[in-house]
């Protein structure tokens, strides 16, 4: 099997936080590298949309979305179960996965139509980026509540799952990328990040220097309607 990925891309970053809890060293990957020019010319042959990550089967197959990667690898590799061992626990995770999806959308709209880091690529937008930004804070304290109703010490409980792998890759590229930590009433969430972040699988990539120095400080180019968030991050 093959991975084709940014090692330090929100989405790319879902699979490799998982392949590390999982203990899975047998795919080989490639690494593209965002500073070298975007889409590299093999990506776009293998998807128009020129997105990571993408697995190809050891069949030939290839799967262009994180999650259908990650219920793929689950389906080969089911030792240990990181999405739920009964019909219950399954249905939280991918409802957890299906909102954490949401906010990690948001959150790249809100980049793409108000980061320095997306201008003089695209056309910009503060009233698209501000709108992105509340749905992106929403979706928190969805989450927030979902975590409230789990024992955790993980997001959907006692066993890490597939949701705790995508949501630290989306809040530790907020954060270590763009600067956006968690708001204050997200407690739980914010307990949880400070556990899971220092789990080995969580150690934190390099991000490349140009496109730090840009990033950096997004609240404060583009902040949500509410700017009271911002004073609490
Ligand atoms: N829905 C896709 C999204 C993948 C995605 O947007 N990946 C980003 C990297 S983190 C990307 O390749 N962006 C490049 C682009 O949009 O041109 C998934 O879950 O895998």
């Amino acid at each position: 099997m093959k991975l084709y990925e940014l090692s330090w891309g929100l989405y790319p970053r879902r699979v490799g936080i998982y392949l590390a809890e999982k203990g899975i060293t047998s795919i080989e990957r490639v690494s593209f590298d965002l500073m070298a020019g975007w889409p590299p010319p093999e990506l776009t042959q293998l998807s128009p949309l020129g997105t990571v990550p993408i697995l190809q089967t050891e069949e030939g197959t290839l799967i262009r979305s994180s999650v259908a990667i990650l219920e793929y690898l689950e389906e080969r590799f089911p030792s240990p179960n990181m999405l739920g061992t009964t019909p219950e626990y399954r249905a939280r995770t991918r409802e957890f996965v299906g909102v954490i999806d949401e906010a990690a959308m948001q959150f790249g709209i809100w980049c793409h139509k108000g980061s320095p880091a997306f201008a003089g690529r695209e056309p910009q937008s503060s009233e698209a980026a501000t709108f992105a930004a509340d749905a992106y804070y929403g979706r928190l304290r969805l989450l927030e509540k979902l975590a409230g109703e789990t024992k955790g010490p993980f997001l959907t409980g006692a066993d890490v799952t597939i949701a705790d792998c995508i949501g630290m890759a989306t809040l530790q590229f907020a954060k270590a990328l763009y600067d956006v930590s968690l708001p204050g009433d997200c407690p739980i969430l914010a307990r949880w990040y400070v556990m899971f972040a220092a789990r080995p699988s969580a150690a934190l990539v390099p991000y490349p220097a140009p496109l730090l120095a840009i990033a950096q400080g997004l609240t404060q180019v583009c902040p949500p309607s509410d700017r009271s968030i911002t004073e609490r991050l």
